[in-house]
């Protein structure tokens, strides 16, 4: 039998979402290869990787390059199904809690977590950020007057959280550990991943930190640095692999239909390739790139825009 390829996941270090998947890696006590990626665009080494999907994480094996945590998650437990992420009757509800954490409680955090600690981020992470969104690139009294605005939202969600926690529960969703504990303590981690100096806002939750405690105590598997000069290298020396077969929706563009993707909230560069794998759970383009080859790129199927290329 062949030895499966290594898992490298492209990454930095204050990425919160980076942090899910580093935390997921800790949890199923994997062993990985960290490249650090540049925070923000452009990425030339990610690109011809991934096609033009710039955000981060993404994680490669080979010549497969998965996009998007709630994929990298997945894929982890394909590799390795125990301790499961995903375990039978909280699974939809892990995944709903994701949902809110990642989509209503996170962009409030994101404005008043990165607007309170302006001075110790990359001059250049605003602009970037407010580029990816579409969105004009506001000054620094802006940024500061929208950290404020939000901080009652994230207080309110905070609450939420504890009142969760409150009925005796270890885990978000209940008994047992889901993608909800990740995605919600990734989001409770960015609060001081740069500075102390919101930690007041954890103060009065001892349910939290204790949850959160028991969070961080997973760790982040065994890992050990890459250059991006050889995560490119292992791409172009291997090939895709093996796909299981498609199980597409009667609205869905078929396997072999040339087609273009991109994240329907923001980051939204567009990737283009031939369909090769579209299912409930994943969506999957070959591409052939003119520095590494022939690429397969998998994205999630929820929270993705998918369409044909008219020919
Ligand atoms: N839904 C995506 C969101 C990823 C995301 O927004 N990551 C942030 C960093 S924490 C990002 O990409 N920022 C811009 C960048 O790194 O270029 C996921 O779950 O992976």
């Amino acid at each position: 039998m062949s030895v499966p390829a290594e898992l490298i996941l492209h990454n930095y270090d204050f990425s919160n979402y980076a942090e899910k998947a580093r935390l997921a890696l800790g949890y199923k006590r994997l062993r990985w290869r960290s490249v650090i990626i540049p925070p923000v665009a452009p990425k030339p080494d990610l690109a011809p990787l991934t096609g033009g999907y710039r955000r981060t994480p993404v994680l490669q094996v080979g010549a497969d390059i998965y996009c998007d945590t709630k994929l990298i998650l997945r894929v982890l437990e394909r590799r390795l199904p125990e301790p499961t992420l995903y375990p039978a009757k909280y699974k939809a509800l892990g995944d709903m809690i994701a949902y809110w954490a990642e989509h209503q409680l996170f962009r409030p955090m994101s404005l008043y977590v990165s607007g309170s600690n302006l001075d110790l981020l990359p001059s250049n992470l605003q602009a970037d950020r407010s580029l990816m969104r579409g969105l004009p690139v506001p000054d620094e009294e802006t940024v500061r007057r929208a950290a404020r605005r939000n901080a009652p939202a994230v207080r309110v969600q905070i609450a939420r959280v504890d009142e969760l926690l409150s009925d005796g529960r270890d885990w978000i969703a209940g008994p047992v550990v889901t993608v909800g504990d990740f995605a919600v303590y990734h989001a409770l981690w960015f609060i001081t991943a740069r500075s102390r100096r919101l930690a007041h806002e954890l103060e009065p939750y001892p349910l939290i930190r204790g949850w959160m405690e028991r969070m961080r105590a997973f760790g982040h598997g065994s890992s050990s640095p890459m250059t991006a000069a050889e995560a490119l290298d292992i791409a172009r020396g291997a090939s895709p692999a093996p796909l299981r077969e498609s199980n597409p929706f009667d609205e869905d563009p078929k396997p072999g239909a040339k087609v273009r993707i991109r994240a329907d909230d923001y980051g939204k560069d567009t990737i283009e390739g031939r369909l090769v794998l579209i299912d409930a759970e994943e969506i999957a383009l070959r591409r052939q790139d003119g520095d590494v080859g022939d690429i397969v790129v998998h994205f999630p199927r929820l929270g993705y825009d998918l369409r044909p290329v008219s020919q």
